[in-house]
């Protein structure tokens, strides 16, 4: 059958006076092939329900070669197994270096106080008075703690407070380290910002971007001086309170910096917190990174996890938003499109193996990687998850083919 000849229009197709009645009216011309109908298992193409007609839409070309599913989380050993009294989390991605993976992390001590006693001394996040350190390791489940990588900075400096969320990006024998940055005090209206740190050798010495490389946007309005972040005359962008979560890549030519903002006057919507995507974009790693005018680029998600594949950036979407629990890929690294609506996500600030094939299929660097889990509200430790495609759902005993 050639394809033009079976499309089909529902509106046009001949219906009983009852059918008529019964589908009301036919507002938009939904069109379709026998294999589509078939496959969709639908009973009646004069009986569309508004279900159906979203299927209709999905394409068809799109099989299960994104869809997967996430292995239970192991923990690692060596100085990275869970530690009492130590804050671990948001690992970088891991690269390969001297024989050994590499990975940076934050790092903190101490239980949070949180915002409601005096936060010019107290901790009020796991993440708050954190520096940035690093570990390697042989195998990816025994790791050493090399010491601290990037700390904070003289008080004044835009990161005096905490330096901490970080990313690790090789290019042309050099090392990039990105990280969110607070500025002291540490309260709830406070602006976070992006900081770049490079060296000639994964075990540094780094030199810090005298200024941020990215900031939030200033379009927004706080009302009254009380310190409330939903109080706002006027939200501003995506991105007007916090940038987050800084990943670079490298890519057709210039260096695209995926982040995650945060909006002054953050709302529950009904897909959960109004977290969204961004991206900026600069010719050189050390900047000067341009924001996209087409951001927000994703208005789901929340830590970002972008790779590059087939040309375009894939992206783990998780946790927030009405498209959480996605892979979506951009065939030119701006333009999402949903490729797979996966189960509950449980691997979360994902550090994404780099030494991985990315060619191989769609989702493998996700085969294997480094997370974190809360083991209590205080302290956090970096864990390793893993994933694997799926392609058929068999019973017990049932011989998979
Ligand atoms: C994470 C990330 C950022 C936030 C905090 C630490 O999930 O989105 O890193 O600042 O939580």
């Amino acid at each position: 059958l050639i394809f033009a000849a079976v499309l089909v229009s529902a509106c046009n197709s001949p219906k009983t006076t009852k059918e008529m009645k019964s589908t009301d009216d036919c507002p938009e011309k939904v069109t379709f092939t026998p294999e589509q109908i078939d496959h969709l298992g639908i009973t009646d193409t004069n009986h569309l329900s508004a279900a159906s007609k979203r299927a209709l839409k999905w394409p068809t070309d799109l099989g299960n070669e994104w869809f997967i599913q996430f292995g239970p989380l192991q923990p690692l050993k060596g100085d990275l197994a869970y530690e009492e009294g130590v804050v671990r989390r948001d690992p970088s991605a891991i690269i390969k270096e001297n024989g050994k993976y590499y990975v940076w992390y934050s790092k903190s001590t101490g239980p949070t106080q949180g915002f409601g006693g005096d936060i010019e001394k107290d901790k009020v996040f796991p993440w708050d008075r954190c520096d940035i350190w690093y570990a390697t390791s042989e195998d990816g489940w025994t790791w050493k703690e090399e010491g601290p990588a990037v700390t904070r900075g003289e008080k004044g400096a835009y990161d005096d407070r905490s330096v901490f969320t970080v990313e690790i990006m090789k290019w042309e024998d050099k090392y990039y380290l990105c990280y969110q940055t607070v500025k002291s005090p540490y309260n709830v209206r406070v602006k976070n910002q992006v900081g770049l740190a490079w060296a000639d050798s994964p075990d540094g010495p780094w030199t810090k971007s005298e200024e941020p490389i990215l900031s939030p946007a200033d379009n927004g309005v706080w009302k009254g001086e009380e310190q409330d972040r939903f109080a706002v005359i006027k939200k501003g962008d995506f991105d007007s309170h916090k940038v987050h979560d800084p990943c670079i890549i490298p890519y057709k030519g210039k260096f695209y910096l995926y982040y995650k903002g945060e909006q002054m006057g953050e709302a529950i919507t009904f897909g959960g917190r109004q977290i969204r995507h961004g991206v900026a974009i600069a010719d050189n790693p050390k900047g000067p990174y341009v924001k996209s005018p087409y951001n927000p680029i994703s208005n789901s998600g929340h830590e970002i996890c972008v790779w590059p594949y087939n040309g375009g950036i894939a992206s783990l979407i998780t946790t927030d938003g009405p498209e959480k629990n996605t892979i979506q890929w951009a065939p030119d690294g701006i333009n999402f499109e949903i490729k797979s609506v996966i189960p509950g996500v449980n691997a979360h600030a994902i550090g994404l193996n780099r030494t991985a094939d990315v060619e191989k299929e769609p989702t493998e660097i996700l085969r294997w990687g480094l997370t974190h889990i809360y083991n209590n509200g205080d302290y956090q430790s970096i864990m390793r998850f893993s994933s694997e495609r799926k392609t058929r759902h068999v019973a017990k005993g049932v011989k998979k083919q």
